[in-house]
C-alpha cells in the first residue's frame, strides 16, 4: 500500500485542511494493522484496519468510542487533560467512525498523541509507570458497563483452544512446513496440562472477569518522548470482557524480556527479574486488595502463560502459512515462536521464586 491510497482516504474525514497535502510515511511496529502518520500540524495517526482480523469494523470501532469517551469523561471529571490519556476518534465527514473505499478498505483516524512507544523496556522503571497507567486504566473502566461492548474476537485468550487450533494447524500443514518445526511442536505440545488454569479459575468464579485491554505488549503503551512519563494505553481494538492476568502476562512477556520478540540469537532473549518487580509493585499499589487471592497466586503464571500463548500463535500461523500477523521475511513467525518458547522454558523454571516475590511485594504495598 502506499501513501497516495492513503491520501486519496483522507478527503473523507474532517481534518485539519494542512493534512490534505502533508507527507504521509508508515508508523510504528504493530503486527495487525496498516498504520500511517500524516506529518501536518496538528499530526494525524491513520490505520487500514485487518478486516481479516477485525471483520466488524462498527463493531470494533463503536467499542472503541464507547472505551475512550468513557475514560475522557474520567480524566475530565478529576479535571485532568485527556488529550494524551486515550484515543481519540476524528470522524468521517459524514459523521462515521470509519471509512470505507470503493475497494472496500476500511479506515480509520486518531489524533496523533504526541508520544513515543517502545518496542522493548530500555530502563525497568518503564515497567513501573506502565504499570501505574495500566491500573488506572483498570480503575477507570471499573463501572464500565460490559455489556455494551461487541465481543472482537471469542476466545482471544483462552489458551486451550489457541492449542486445539495449533492441533489442527498440526493436522492440515497447509504450508508443507511441519518437518522444519518438529521440535517446536513437541515444546508445544508437551505444556498441553498447564495452561487452563486461569480459564478454569474465570470458569469457577475465583478469576473475576473484568475490562481488559487484552493486549497490552509495551508498544501499545505511550510515554512522553522528553519525560518518559506513561500516558496511556493505545490499540483498543481487543478490549473485551477478560482477565487482568491476560493483561498483567502480556505486558510483561516483551517488557521483561532483555530481547526483541523476533530476536534470533536465543542466547540474548532471558528472563529479567528487575521489570517483573517493577510492574508488580506498580499494578499491586494501584489495585490493592481488588486483586483477588487466586488472581494474585497467578500473576507470575500469567506471564509465561501469555508468552507460551502467542508462541503458539506464531508457530500456528508458520505451519497456516504466514496469513494472521504481519512478517517481514519467510521465518519472521517461526523466529517469534522460538523467541517466545525459549522465555516460556525459562519463566516455567522459574515460577517459585517469582511466586514468593509476588508475595514479599503484596505484603509491602497492601
Ligand atoms: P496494531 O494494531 O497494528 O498493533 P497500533 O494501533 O498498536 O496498531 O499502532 C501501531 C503503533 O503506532 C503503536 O505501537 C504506536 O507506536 C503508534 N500509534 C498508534 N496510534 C497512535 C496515536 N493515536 N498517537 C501516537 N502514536 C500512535
Ligand atoms: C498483535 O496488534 P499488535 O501488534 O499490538 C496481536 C497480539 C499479539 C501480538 C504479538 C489483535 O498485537 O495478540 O500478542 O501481535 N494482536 C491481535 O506481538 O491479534
Ligand atoms: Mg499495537
Amino acid at each position: 500500500m502506499t501513501g497516495q491510497n492513503v491520501r486519496n482516504v483522507l478527503s473523507m474525514f474532517d481534518l485539519d485542511a494542512s493534512a490534505y497535502s502533508a507527507d504521509i510515511l508508515p508508523y510504528g511496529n504493530g503486527h495487525i494493522n496498516s498504520t500511517f502518520i500524516v506529518e501536518s500540524t496538528p499530526k494525524y495517526i491513520v490505520q487500514k484496519i485487518n478486516t481479516c482480523v477485525f471483520p466488524n469494523p462498527d463493531g470494533l470501532m463503536n467499542n472503541i468510542a464507547l472505551v475512550s469517551s468513557h475514560i475522557t469523561s474520567k480524566m475530565k471529571a478529576t479535571g485532568e487533560d485527556a488529550s494524551r490519556g486515550t484515543l481519540h476518534i476524528i470522524k468521517t465527514k459524514d459523521g462515521q467512525n470509519f471509512a470505507e473505499t470503493p475497494e472496500g478498505e476500511i479506515y480509520r483516524i486518531f489524533e496523533f498523541i504526541d508520544a513515543i512507544s517502545h518496542d522493548n523496556a530500555e530502563d525497568p522503571s518503564q515497567l513501573y509507570r506502565a504499570a501505574k497507567t495500566y491500573g488506572k486504566f483498570q480503575k477507570m473502566l471499573a463501572d464500565f458497563n460490559a455489556d455494551k461492548l461487541y465481543e472482537i474476537i471469542p476466545f482471544f485468550h483462552h489458551t486451550p483452544n489457541r492449542m486445539k487450533t495449533l492441533e489442527k494447524a498440526i493436522a492440515e500443514n497447509k504450508s508443507g512446513r511441519l518437518d522444519k518445526v518438529k521440535k517446536e511442536v513437541e515444546f508445544a505440545l508437551s505444556f498441553k496440562d498447564k495452561i487452563s488454569y486461569i480459564v478454569d479459575g474465570i470458569e469457577n468464579g475465583s478469576v473475576p472477569l473484568r475490562v481488559t485491554h487484552n493486549d497490552t505488549k509495551l508498544n501499545n503503551f505511550l510515554f512522553d518522548k522528553d519525560t518518559d512519563e506513561c500516558l496511556c494505553l493505545i490499540d483498543l481494538d481487543t478490549i473485551m470482557p477478560g482477565s487482568l492476568l491476560y493483561d498483567f502476562g502480556d505486558a510483561l512477556r516483551l517488557g521483561a524480556s532483555s530481547a526483541a520478540e523476533d530476536e534470533t540469537d536465543l542466547d540474548k532473549v532471558n528472563f529479567c527479574i528487575e521489570p517483573f518487580e517493577q510492574f508488580t509493585r506498580g499494578l499491586l499499589e494501584s489495585l490493592g486488595s481488588e486483586i483477588t487471592p487466586r488472581e494474585l497466586e497467578l500473576l507470575p503464571y500469567s506471564e509465561f502463560l501469555m508468552t507460551f500463548e502467542v508462541g503458539i500463535r506464531f508457530l500456528t500461523d508458520y505451519l497456516d502459512g504466514d496469513v494472521y500477523f504481519k512478517t517481514h521475511y519467510p521465518e519472521h513467525n517461526i523466529d517469534r515462536a522460538r523467541n517466545q518458547f525459549k522465555l516460556a522454558a525459562e519463566l516455567d523454571s522459574r515460577m517459585e521464586e517469582l511466586g514468593a516475590l509476588v508475595k514479599k511485594i503484596y505484603s509491602e504495598v497492601v
